[in-house]
C-alpha cells in the first residue's frame, strides 16, 4: 500500500516505520503524504489506542533527502515544501487524540528530529543519536525543531544544539530531557511493546484529551489554561472510561477500559 513506509496495526497498536533504510530512512515528498494517510488512517479507527514511529534497520531517518532535496530547486520554495510536507506530518502527530511513542532505534537528524520530538514520549535504543544537522548544511531549524528542543531544553542550550548541530548520543539526550528513556537495543522491541500494549488498553479518550490540553497549556497563562482545562474535563467525564475508572476503584477490581 506505501512505498516509503511501512504500516502495521496489531492488538490495537499501530506501528508506522520510515523505511528506507538504504539512504538511512531519509524523508521524501511521498514519505509525507505516505504518513499524512497512515495518521489520518490512525485517527478514524477506534481499533486503533496507540501508535509506534520508528526507523527501518539501522536508522530512525538522516531527515530531508539530500539528493531530493537538490531536485526541488526552483520548483518550490523551501517554505512552501515545508508548509506542504513537515508541517502537516508534524501538526498530524500533535493533533491526534492518541498517544504516539517514538521508537528511537537509530540517528534521528534534521527534520527526522523534527518528527521524533513531535511525538508523545521517546524510548531509545543506546545506539540512537540524534543530530540536529539543519546547520551542517548551513539551514535554520525547521519542522518543529526550535519549538520542541526549547521547550525541552530551555533556550541557551536549544541554541547551542542548534547552532553546532552537534550529535548527541542517547544518555546525553535522555540527562537533557530530550528523551524519556534508554534501554539496550536487543530490549528496545519489548520495552516499547509493553508501553505500547499498556498505553493502549488505558482510557484512550481521557489520554487525547490530556494532550490537547498540554499542546494548548503552552503559551498560554495560567489563568487561561485553568479554564481550558475546565472545558476539557467536561468532555473526558461524559467519558465511558471516567464511569469505568471509578467504578472500577470502588468495586476494588481493575478498571477495563474501552477507549470511549
Ligand atoms: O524544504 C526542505 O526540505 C528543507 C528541510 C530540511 C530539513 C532537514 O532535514 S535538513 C537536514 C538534512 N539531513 C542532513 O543534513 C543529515 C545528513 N547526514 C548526516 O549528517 C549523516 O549521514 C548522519 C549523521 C545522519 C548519519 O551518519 P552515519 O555516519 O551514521 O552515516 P553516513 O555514512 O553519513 O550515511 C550513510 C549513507 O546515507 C551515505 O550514503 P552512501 O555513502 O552509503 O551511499 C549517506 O550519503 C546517506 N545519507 C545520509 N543522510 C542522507 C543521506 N542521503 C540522502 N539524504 C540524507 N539526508
Amino acid at each position: 500500500m506505501y512505498d516509503h513506509i511501512l504500516f502495521d496495526i496489531a492488538d490495537s497498536v499501530a506501528t508506522i516505520t520510515l523505511n528506507r533504510p538504504d539512504k538511512l530512512n531519509a524523508l521524501t515528498i511521498e514519505m509525507s503524504q505516505e504518513l499524512v494517510h497512515a495518521q489520518k488512517q490512525c485517527a478514524r479507527e477506534s481499533g486503533v489506542r496507540c501508535i509506534v514511529l520508528t526507523g527501518a534497520e539501522r536508522a530512525f531517518s538522516a531527515g530531508q533527502d539530500l539528493q531530493e532535496f537538490q531536485m526541488l530547486e526552483g520548483r518550490a520554495t523551501v517554505g512552501d515544501h515545508l508548509r506542504r510536507g513537515y508541517h502537516r506530518v508534524v501538526m498530524g502527530f500533535r493533533q491526534l487524540e492518541k498517544p504516539v511513542i517514538g521508537k528511537i532505534n537509530g540517528v534521528a537528524a534534521g527534520a527526522a528530529l523534527g518528527y521524533a520530538l513531535a511525538t508523545d514520549l521517546r524510548i531509545a535504543s543506546d545506539k540512537a543519536s540524534f543530530v540536529p544537522a539543519f546547520i551542517g548544511i548551513g539551514l535554520a531549524p525547521d519542522s518543529g525543531a526550535s519549538w520542541f528542543l526549547q521547550q525541552l531544553v530551555g533556550p541557551a542550550k536549544a541554541f547551542e544544539l542548534l547552532a553546532t548541530g552537534v550529535r548527541l548520543d542517547a544518555q546525553e539526550a535522555l540527562r537533557l530531557g530530550i528523551i524519556n528513556q534508554v534501554v539496550a537495543p536487543k530490549d528496545l522491541d519489548s520495552t516499547v511493546s509493553e508501553l505500547a500494549q499498556r498505553l493502549a488498553m488505558g482510557p484512550t479518550r481521557g489520554i487525547g484529551l490530556t494532550k490537547r490540553v498540554l499542546n494548548k497549556a503552552v503559551g498560554h497563562n495560567l489563568a487561561d489554561t485553568l479554564e481550558y482545562e475546565a472545558q476539557i474535563q467536561d468532555i473526558a467525564f461524559n467519558t465511558g472510561d471516567h464511569k469505568e475508572g471509578v467504578a472500577a476503584f470502588l468495586e476494588k477490581r481493575p478498571p477495563q477500559f474501552s477507549g470511549r
